[in-house]
């Protein structure tokens, strides 16, 4: 049905009847998308099946990539492309005057994830499928994605986000895969021929649905499966006695408590839920997985011993961590296997990446939570933890803070990162200099005992969503001036290298950004009302709202520019245009004065004529991959400006790299390799170097307060956020203004003048467009290191060992 525009037509056209059962005339723009939708998947079902035979007939090594969130964005497009069918849809679809790109916007996002952890599982997937590689990824299939968010009167406000509202044409229930998660109960022990059994009994089941979702290689055979598993309640198989009226209760409160825990995606990427439900998400994930991983293993291989050589389960930060006791638990009390074979088997088929140092994101959970929700888990814990302070004792006699520090269960709590640590074979961080903190600092004791485990994986990105999908212009541009191969090797990309100073290129690449620019201010213009000149600077701050992430920074620096301008009304700027999106968690109260500093700033200057439309702030609502897919092409700076150490990588920075946006940054996470890969003179870093930052924490930071009185700059800035020049309403940004004052742990204050510095600089190089454009030329030219391809390639070869297998 996709050889040809005219069978496809023909194909969509009876579908569309089909399935919506009005004439064609009646259906509306999502019908169309569902319509399409469900044909390729049915078309990629094929492929699918193949892959999956493929894998289980030659037995080969899989990758599982445990991970709580999968932030996906739209497939319908990246299906296409991946398919090779984008061009035949077009053209039928063009035939018949439907739009495919509308079709394609009618998709909701899934947004099943926070930030760059879940939007780099995302990436992941799609690299192993393009690579040819068996892996796949397992996840929770929330109900509600991370909340819409709503600005109402400058403030964010919360919104679920029922994503599944209108179905998803991507899944497939796969309800004979169903298993059972067991919660609560009590662990009995009994002796049977000499060895202790232990029964888990009186515990509450939950049944895990899964839903397959398919990942599709790029250009080649593979689709791999995503599975999402869904939590419902097992009225069926739990006693209830007879329904009577308190049964009747006792049933409803099951059934709603069970399907929580598959409701809600935690919207929280930087501090610790103590919630319960979050700890029930968690085992739910990880049982659930393990139970299907195993049992399609067993039915291949009758030897569970095999399980390392066939087997590779990867843990995305602490989150499903569980899967080490899980594991454990699976191989000795229904394997039969002792406590010795179990712990090499795990320890040899997990591995886990650390994905930040930042202290509150660091999970802990408290024991007397963990112990009565999950007791034969908890059990091995312990035993894990007993065995694992023996060893410490006789390694360290006397070093009781040492052992403390490594211990996994410690002050009434289970330190998961340690219980990663110790449960796995290959511990790594996402940027060179993030993995160099976790083996000097963080985690330094491990470290010190077992070097080996400890490595280094830089993130990536899968340039086929963020350069092919998301810039066909800049895409084609490359393709006419270096040809093609840097498509499968993205590494290829510096062949652009010798046309960095060429006039031509530079005219298309002008060319290509001016248009992705006016798509972007149209949409501003609809969407905000706010006017802005695709001629000015594009200055782009996209991710969550963080103090470590300093938005606030870039808002100081807006604040300076202005003041500037009235204080000299003739005074010419580059014009710019600051663009802001992001969310903050619902309970962070900084985070969220920080959204309304930024539109209480936005709204006195975008309507003060008095600067001559010379800046506009735009703050884009309910920031989502989709709109990165908009905004990063029409950047012209990349604002990676967190404080030095604090960001373990980034791959935002990476994407705008990649489309040719010039970086603001400090030397922090990936920013440091991007600086090295693209060289000093093509990126503007600035401000504390990671080790000052750390030297200052061991001294318990600056004085803020000095710079304040001695920078009048400063000192205008954060009068000005409480004296009423930009605060006409009733709201008060004192919090902000103390938080900077009294201690400023983010070095705001402290690294402003040499951001200002930078941002200047930066203003005088755009207004020579021959040096803007080299060092954009140069930036996209350096950007291929940082395709997910090279992570994953990296990941397979040194951690999972796994190979590729071509789908026939
Ligand atoms: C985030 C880091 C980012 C990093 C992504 C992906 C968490 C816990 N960490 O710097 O803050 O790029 O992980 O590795 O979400």
């Amino acid at each position: 049905m996709f050889q040809h525009k005219n069978s496809f037509k023909e194909a969509f056209l009876e579908r569309l009847v089909n399935i919506h059962g009005k004439g064609v005339e009646e259906t509306t723009l999502a019908d169309k998308y569902v319509t399409l939708g469900s044909m390729v998947r049915e078309y990629v079902s094929r492929n699918w099946i193949a892959t999956n035979d493929q894998y289980r007939e030659n037995g080969d090594k899989q990758v599982y990539y445990l991970s709580m969130e999968f932030l996906l964005g739209k497939l319908l497009k990246s299906n296409l492309m991946n398919l090779g069918i984008r061009d035949v849809c077009q053209e039928g679809f063009a035939d018949l005057g439907i739009d495919l790109e509308e079709v394609e916007a009618q998709e909701p996002d899934a947004g099943l994830g926070n930030g760059g952890l879940g939007r780099l599982a995302a990436c992941f997937l799609d690299s192993m499928a393009s690579l040819h590689l068996p892996g796949h990824g397992c996840g929770i299939r929330y109900k509600y994605g991370l909340f819409e968010q709503k600005i109402i009167d400058g403030y964010q406000v919360e919104i679920p986000d029922y994503w599944l509202r209108e179905g998803n044409v991507w899944e497939v229930r796969k309800s004979d895969k169903t298993v059972e998660v067991r919660f609560w109960g009590e662990v009995q022990s009994r002796e049977e021929g000499g060895t202790i059994h232990f029964d888990h009994v009186n515990y509450e089941p939950v049944l895990a649905v899964p839903y397959d979702v398919p990942v599709v290689g790029y250009h080649n055979q593979t689709v791999n499966s995503l599975r999402l598993w869904s939590a419902e309640s097992a009225i069926k198989d739990f006693d209830f006695g007879h329904l009577n009226h308190k049964h009747y209760h006792k049933m409803i409160e099951y059934k709603r408590a069970t399907e929580a825990i598959s409701e809600f995606l935690y919207p929280d990427d930087s501090t610790l839920e103590g919630k319960q439900l979050r700890l029930k998400q968690q085992y739910f994930l990880v049982s659930a997985s393990l139970q299907s991983i195993l049992c399609r293993f067993k039915r291949m291989h009758p030897n569970i011993k095999e399980l390392p050589k066939k087997i590779a389960l990867h843990i995305n930060d602490t989150h499903p961590v569980l899967a080490v006791p899980e594991l454990m638990r699976i191989l000795m009390d229904q394997e039969g296997l002792s406590w010795e074979a179990a712990w090499s088997i795990t320890t040899e088929t997990i591995s886990y990446t650390n994905h930040t140092i930042l202290a509150e994101a660091l999970e802990r959970w408290p024991i007397d939570i963990m112990k009565p929700l999950l007791p034969r888990i908890f059990m091995i814990i312990n035993e894990i933890n007993e065995r694992f302070c023996r060893s410490l004792w006789d390694e360290y006699p006397g070093e009781w803070d040492r052992i403390r520090g490594m211990a996994i269960l410690a002050d009434g709590y289970v330190n998961m990162a340690n219980l990663a640590i110790v449960g796995s074979h290959s511990v790594n961080g996402v940027s060179e200099l993030h993995s160099t903190i976790l083996k000097q600092d963080l985690m330094h004791n491990f470290y010190e005992r077992e070097p080996h485990k400890f490595n280094n994986k830089t993130n990536g990105i899968t340039h086929r969503r963020w350069l092919m999908q998301a810039n066909p212009g800049l895409t084609s541009v490359i393709k006419d001036t270096i040809g093609t191969s840097w498509v499968e090797n993205p590494s290829d990309l510096i062949q652009l290298v010798p046309y960095a100073n060429d006039p031509g290129l530079h005219e298309q690449l002008e060319l290509v950004k001016k248009h992705s620019k006016g798509k972007l201010a149209n949409v501003i213009q609809r969407d905000y009302g706010i006017k802005v000149d695709p001629n000015s600077i594009f200055d782009v701050h996209i991710k969550r709202m963080h103090a470590y992430k300093r938005q606030l920074l870039n808002v100081f620096h807006i604040m300076d520019l202005y003041r500037r301008l009235k204080e000299n009304p003739n005074a010419s700027i580059t014009p710019r245009t600051f663009i802001f999106g992001g969310k903050a968690a619902p309970s962070y109260h900084l985070a969220k004065s920080i959204v309304k500093l930024i539109h209480t700033i936005a709204n006195v200057i975008n309507h003060d004529t008095s600067i001559r439309d010379q800046i506009k702030v735009v703050f884009i609502r309910n920031y989502g991959v989709s709109d990165a897919e908009l905004i990063i092409p029409a950047a012209d700076i990349s604002e990676q400006i967190s404080t030095a150490s604090k960001e373990a990588s980034g791959t935002g920075n990476m994407k705008f790299m990649m489309n040719g946006a010039i970086t603001i940054g400090t030397n922090d996470g990936a920013n440091i390799e991007m600086a090295e890969a693209v060289g000093m003179e093509n990126i503007f870093l600035f401000g504390l170097k990671p080790e000052e930052v750390l030297a200052y924490y061991e001294h318990g930071g600056y004085h803020a307060r000095d710079l304040y009185n001695r920078d009048p700059r400063i000192k205008t800035i954060l009068d000005q956020m409480v004296n009423g020049t930009f605060v006409k309403e009733d709201v008060d940004f004192k919090s902000i203004y103390y938080s900077l004052i009294d201690y400023d742990e983010y070095f705001v204050l402290k690294d402003f003048a040499s951001y200002i510095e930078a941002q200047a600089a930066i203003a005088k190089c755009y207004k020579n467009k021959t040096e803007w454009l080299t060092k954009s030329v140069y930036n996209i030219a350096n950007s291929g290191i940082f395709s997910s391809d090279r992570t994953i390639r990296e990941y397979a070869n040194g951690i999972w060992n796994v190979k590729q297998v071509l789908i026939k």
